[in-house]
């Protein structure tokens, strides 16, 4: 089940059925490399880059690994025409899109051979999803950091399960054996982690980001953003609190929100300031308490959800 026969190992040909979120500023070459080194899927997050320093990352990641790696599209990003020219150019085998409806792009990556995993946080977009001819679907739940849905991946996951015939991946607030033997029962046929691989030791973000990962607790996360129709998980911390603050004033503009939110995921991620940055997080974050590699981590959550199981591996 999660490795005998599991639909996505096949379709991808990928060892484990465990992908790595493609986290913006943080998924870069050397991140996804290590995952699909390890046996997951790594992706590179286009969210950061201009087709340009997209196609340098994906050239890189070849370099690092024979194996399959993938790009993420992030729909609502300056760059996302650009970064879909390039993947098809690359001839990148899978790609999975976020934070919107990947209706225009379908024809072009499909056509260009392409397989699109769509991450979705509702019923009805896994659906369209499905009927655009996405292979999978990564269902979201709200225990995700970043930019999340309405909906939590206990309820999500078995839902969007029913309601398609394409293999589901569970992602938010999985981060250990437990939570993957957990998403399986769910019916999904693998998970995807982006807070587990935030501490892993060949994910390049700044130390005091990394600290503070490891020092979160259950309770240490809050979504901001839902005036501005992005709400987005991050760690607790000076900006958010005063985010918080500025969003319940009704005299608040958008624009004056839009701007206090831009480039504060480059700050904590480059910089290290987790005082004024956004340092996105998901609600696991209190179980990941070790700076693991890609190949540990991975190796550990598929060990212990097979055993969970009572599958041999
Ligand atoms: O996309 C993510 N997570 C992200 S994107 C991101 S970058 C960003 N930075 C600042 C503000 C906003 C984004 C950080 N984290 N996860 C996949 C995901 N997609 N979660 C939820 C959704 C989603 C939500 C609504 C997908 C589609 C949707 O509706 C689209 C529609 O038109 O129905």
């Amino acid at each position: 089940m999660i490795i005998k026969d599991n639909p996505v190992c096949g379709m991808l040909g990928i060892d484990y059925p465990v992908f790595q979120g493609g986290m913006a500023w943080v998924a870069d070459a050397e991140l996804a490399a290590a995952v699909s080194n390890a046996g997951g899927l790594g992706l590179i997050a286009a969210m950061n880059s201009n087709g340009e320093q997209l196609r340098e990352q994906i050239i890189k990641a070849k370099t690092l690994t024979d194996k399959v790696f993938g790009v993420n599209l992030m729909l609502m990003s300056p760059y996302i025409e650009e970064a879909v020219n390039v993947v098809c150019e690359e001839k990148v085998k899978v790609v999975t899109t976020g934070a919107g409806n990947p209706a225009k792009y379908m024809e072009q990556l499909k056509g260009a051979g392409v397989k699109v995993i769509c991450v979705v946080a509702s019923v009805a977009l896994a659906v369209m999803c499905e009927r655009m001819g996405a292979s999978a679907v990564v269902a979201e739940g709200c225990e995700s950091g970043g930019h999340v849905g309405e909906t939590t991946t206990m309820a999500l996951v078995p839902q969007v399960v029913d309601a398609v015939n394409i293999p589901v991946i569970a992602a938010g607030g999985i981060a250990d054996g437990r939570g993957m033997a957990a998403a399986f029962m769910l019916g999904a046929s693998g998970v995807q982690m982006g807070t587990r691989f935030l501490t892993a030791k060949e994910c390049n973000i700044h130390q005091n980001y990394k600290e503070k990962v490891l020092k979160a607790k259950d309770i240490d996360t809050i979504v901001t953003g839902k005036k501005l129709g992005h709400p987005v998980r991050a760690l607790k911390n000076h900006m958010t609190r005063e985010f918080a603050k500025m969003e319940q004033n009704p005299e608040t503009t958008s624009d004056e929100l839009e701007a206090m939110g831009a480039g504060a995921l480059r700050r904590a991620v480059k910089e290290g300031d987790v005082k004024d940055g956004s340092c996105m997080c998901g609600q696991i974050a209190g179980l990941v308490n070790d700076e693991l590699t890609c190949k540990e981590i991975v190796e550990s959550i598929v060990k212990d959800a097979a055993e969970l199981i009572g599958e041999r591996i």
